[in-house]
């Protein structure tokens, strides 16, 4: 299935390439909890290695505060990690701000770029090297400019798939401001096809999923927009102690989402008509699974402080939207919450798509299992995703088979990595076991998680 997904702050897959390329000693010393299978692995120091630097993924990301709390510097950036070059390994995208701000300048950033200018989007060949006795070396290469992108605006997120069907992917880049296409010619080069197939949209874009709803063989494209601000019309807003901080997201208008219809030509329709049963509500994660099992792919959308959607298919070219039914518009305390990012997954291996939620801070991460038939129970207190989140935001998450390799007697547990602004949480769903390490600032690096 042709579907892919993406959010802002997407660290967590960068540290997903990490593991492909370091699965070695095992973990051990995790807090016993009485009910795992007794015969966990002797002591290993480190389960993730911060392999950023070595492997030549310099890339640092550059939010372009200057003081005046524009609403989009506290997002962070996205990644996607796509075989670009079908060399049978994964590459990297990632997503870069700008200086903000009528007249600003570099000189006027709190905080100087860290990564060499210009600053742009990067991407980066994985020329990861097997050697004969069997060891690898993650190695990666800066291609941007041989690529030929020249990226504009200030980056949000990043959507990979084949739009063409020509073989080779293609990336959607959402920005604060116009969105930008990018064919991939097959050849190490990309092109911005954005004005030719329709598909730019002005607003503070930062979700998007390309998927075939329709089943036409052509992926179509979802863009979810988040609130109406722009950098002059920031508001300004205080903490109750009277000290100035970043607008909340019910401080501006929220903006519609878009889908856009592949016709299969190289131009896409604007659809959005098929979602306009539901209101516009500050989208900032978008994921899509046939989450009632018919065969037809349906998404969900994460709103950020209002109801989240689900949008289920019906198969005949239209969407009913039916989150609040399906128990996934609000939590199990009937809130709605600061959804930041999402996932899908089968990490209860019962067949059918659960959903994974990151929150703002003094809100959990929330889990909704599903059924099997698209209705879903808040089980984040059961799962042990909750609890651990709370004193965090999360915004990059994914569900990665962390322990498949490792431990023999886990084999089928599934793992939550959640990146986060002050931490890293390593958090393993089933068994309530936590870990807490490294620093994770606004890099989008890989951070080491060691077990204790
Ligand atoms: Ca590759
Ligand atoms: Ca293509
Ligand atoms: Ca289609
Ligand atoms: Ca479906």
């Amino acid at each position: 299935m042709a579907t892919w997904r993406v959010g802002p702050a997407t660290a967590t897959a960068i540290v997903l390439a990490a593991l492909t390329g370091s699965c070695g000693d095992r973990p051990a010393g995790i807090r016993s909890t009485g009910d795992e299978p007794q015969s966990l692995p002797a002591a290993a120091s480190e389960i993730f290695r911060e392999a950023a630097a070595e492997s030549g993924l310099g890339f640092v990301h550059f939010n372009g505060m200057s003081g005046e709390k524009y609403s989009h510097e506290a997002l962070g950036g996205g990644v996607a990690l796509l075989d670009y070059d079908n060399d049978g390994d994964l590459d990297v995208y990632l997503v870069q701000g700008a200086m903000q701000g009528r007249g600003k300048t570099i000189e006027d950033a709190l905080f100087p770029p860290r990564h060499p200018l210009p600053l742009t989007d990067r991407l980066y060949r994985n020329d990861l090297e097997l050697r004969a006795d069997g060891g690898r070396v993650l190695q990666f290469t800066d291609v941007t400019d041989r690529a030929g992108f020249a990226a504009h605006g200030y980056g949000m997120g990043v959507a990979a798939g084949d739009v063409d069907n020509d073989g080779w992917i293609d990336l959607y880049v959402t920005n604060f401001g116009s969105n930008q296409l990018w064919r991939n010619r097959g050849d190490g080069t990309f092109g911005d096809i954005t004005a030719a197939s329709g598909t730019d949209d002005r607003r503070w874009s930062v979700a998007a999923a390309l998927f075939d709803y329709d089943r036409d063989g052509w992926l179509d494209l979802y863009v979810g927009n988040y609130v109406a601000f722009t950098t002059d019309t920031n508001k300004l807003c205080r903490f109750e102690t009277g000290l100035i901080t970043y607008c909340g997201p019910l401080s501006y208008p929220p903006e519609p989402d878009r889908l856009f219809r592949n016709r299969g030509d190289g131009t896409f329709e604007d659809a959005t008509a098929l979602i306009r049963g539901a209101p516009a509500a500050g989208t900032l994660g978008v994921v899509t699974g046939d989450f009632n099992d018919d065969g037809w792919l349906d998404f969900y959308v994460a709103n950020d402080a209002l109801p989240n959607h689900l949008w289920l298919n019906e198969g005949d070219g239209s969407f009913r939207e039916e989150a609040l039914l399906a128990g996934v518009a609000v939590n199990m305390q009937g809130d709605s919450e600061g959804s930041m990012g999402v996932t899908a997954g089968d990490f209860d291996n019962d067949g059918d798509e659960d959903l994974f939620m990151t929150h703002i801070d003094r809100e959990t991460n929330t889990v909704y299992v599903n059924d099997g038939t698209a209705y879903f129970v808040d089980s984040s207190v059961g799962t042990g995703l909750g609890t651990p989140s709370h004193n965090f935001t999360g915004f990059g998450r994914q569900f990665i088979e962390f322990l498949q390799l490792e431990f023999q007697k886990l084999k089928s547990r599934i793992a939550v990595l959640t990146g986060t602004d002050n931490g890293f949480n390593l958090v393993l769903g089933v068994f309530p076991v936590i870990v807490d390490a490294g620093q994770f600032g606004q890099q989008l690096v890989m951070a080491t998680v060691a077990v204790e």
